[in-house]
């Protein structure tokens, strides 16, 4: 884990208070507790020879490093001074610290593992550009949501939105400005809905909404605040003044035997609907209203 060079730092400590050295940078490949993490082999000073590896500070002679190893890495150190006989430190010492430094190697694995599981999931969910849930996600979070909808018999309304003439806005301020609008549309959505709602880039320059508790007259209350909110939009570049952005909004709500790509497609057949209708507008499949 730990190139030389790179930093260490004290994270536990039995016998003093760690605010004492929470501070303390600790070079790899330096001095003791450095020096046992880069050699990867344990040191043990009995009080009779003199540390090759510099000044110490403690008040006995005689302590213990030994490195929690984990393949070709090292993790940590753990170091013990002040045997509580005031005797130096044996070789069966060193054997009963290495036992917990295996230990400890484990649990540390085992954390990291988890840590980075948690990290690739939300990876694995969250669209770069926006920071907004990707489509992936929303496909199964969708389904999961009709799924408890039939359960609970409880409506579900989903918005497709979709941004305007998005490729003039490219052409004409280039590809970086159309990734800012995107960034700042997404970020509209997110708090224009309810906590509970989900927010989703499906791809290119289109959004979806998922409302989970909603009928159609309420969600085509917020697809027109949302629709207003945009249109009214500025972006912080005032290079960007005369830029307008506004958004096509189409609107279905699911019923008892409706799957996610039916839900979709309804969502989709009346956002066509309202570019048809001349953009910049909400239109609601027939079965919403
Ligand atoms: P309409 O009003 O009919 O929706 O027209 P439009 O121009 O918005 O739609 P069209 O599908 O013709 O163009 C979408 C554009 O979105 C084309 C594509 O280059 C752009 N786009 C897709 N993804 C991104 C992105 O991540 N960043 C930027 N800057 N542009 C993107
Ligand atoms: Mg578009
Ligand atoms: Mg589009």
């Amino acid at each position: 884990m730990a190139p030389l060079g790179t930093d260490a730092s004290v994270v536990a400590t039995y016998g003093y208070p760690l605010a004492l050295v929470e501070h303390v940078r600790i070079v790899i490949g330096e001095g003791v507790i450095g020096g046992v993490m880069s050699s990867r082999r344990a040191l043990r000073v009995d009080g009779t020879t003199q540390s090759a590896r510099g000044r110490l500070r403690y008040h006995t002679n005689s302590f213990v490093a030994v490195p929690i190893l984990s393949g070709a890495d090292a993790l940590g150190a753990i170091c013990v001074t002040d045997r509580v006989d005031n005797q130096a430190f044996t070789e069966q010492d060193v054997i009963i610290l290495r036992r917990f430094a295996a230990s400890a190697a484990l649990a540390i694995e085992r954390e990291r593992a988890m840590g980075s599981a948690d990290s690739y999931a939300q990876a694995a969910a969250i669209d770069p550009l926006t920071g907004i849930f990707n489509r992936r996600y929303l496909q199964v979070r969708l389904d999961e949501e009709l799924e408890r909808s039939r359960r609970h018999d409880i409506p579900i309304a989903v918005l497709v939105i979709d941004i305007d003439d998005f490729k003039a806005i490219n052409d004409s301020y280039g590809h970086l400005i159309g990734d800012v609008v995107l960034k700042d549309i997404a970020e509209i959505l997110r708090w224009s809905v309810r906590v509970f709602d989900v927010c989703a880039r499906f791809g290119g320059e289109e959004f979806v909404i998922i409302m989970p508790g909603s009928t159609g007259g309420s969600a085509a209350r917020i697809a027109e605040r949302i629709r207003e909110r945009i249109e009214a939009y500025r972006p912080a570049d005032r290079r960007l003044a005369r830029l307008h952005v506004t958004v096509s909004i189409g609107l279905a709500v699911s019923s008892a035997d409706t799957s996610v790509g039916q839900v979709l497609d309804r969502a989709d057949q009346a956002l066509y609907a309202a570019k048809h209708g001349g953009k910049n507008r909400v239109s609601a499949d027939e079965q919403a209203l």
